[in-house]
């Protein structure tokens, strides 16, 4: 076996969390929580819309959180890095936990703008990238949101769906995030971590 090669199986496994305007980003402090459990073989950074923001304090996060704001703050001439083209040639796996309605619709549709859909938008489709849908059941049970699934799909991403619960605005139905130890074993499945 050649050196870079022991080199590369040594280095750990770099994930991108994305997380999005769902009131299921509450639990992205427990996923990274867990995550950071597997410090010794994962790098993970936090890639957040500002509507993701709203539900967690970035500043108590023991990984980096990436905004849009960073996007602006290191892009001031031609010969400067672009994040989301740095992000997506760092990352070994994108895991976006969880994708509203509106971040769902977006990539379905090949929008991109923010940090987030940016790195979606320039995807390696060689690499997993894993969504993990919540919103409001009535949301959910519209046709609309099957068709988008439907289309990442055909991209080769993979869904972690969603599970039935009494959600945060009191309705119960489909609709709430995967379970975090739901995604971290999909995150290990897919690094061969298990
Ligand atoms: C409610 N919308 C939601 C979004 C999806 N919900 C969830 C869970 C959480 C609590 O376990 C919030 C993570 O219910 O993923 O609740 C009305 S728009």
């Amino acid at each position: 076996m050649s050196g870079g090669t022991e080199q590369q199986q040594d280095q750990k496994k770099r994930v991108i969390v994305g997380c999005t305007g769902s009131v299921a980003s509450i639990k992205i402090p427990f996923l990274i929580q867990e995550l950071n459990n597997l410090n010794d073989r994962v790098e993970v950074k936090v890639v957040a819309t500002d509507h993701a923001l709203h539900f967690f304090n970035k500043d108590s996060l023991p990984v980096p959180v990436l905004t849009d704001s960073h996007e602006w703050e290191m892009w001031k001439s031609v010969q400067d890095p672009v994040l989301h083209i740095e992000l997506r040639r760092w990352a070994d796996i994108l895991v976006i936990a969880p994708v509203d309605c509106n971040t769902l619709a977006k990539i379905a549709n090949g929008l991109c703008d923010n940090l987030l859909t940016c790195i979606v938008r320039a995807w390696d489709l060689n690499k997993p990238l894993y969504f993990a849908p919540a919103m409001n059941t009535y949301m959910w049970e519209h046709p609309i949101t099957a068709q988008q699934i439907g289309t990442l799909k055909n991209y080769g991403y993979k869904e972690i769906p969603c599970i039935e619960k009494k959600l945060a605005c009191g309705d119960t139905g489909f609709g709430a995030m995967a379970e975090v130890s739901t995604i971290v074993g999909c995150i290990k499945d897919a690094l061969d971590l298990t």
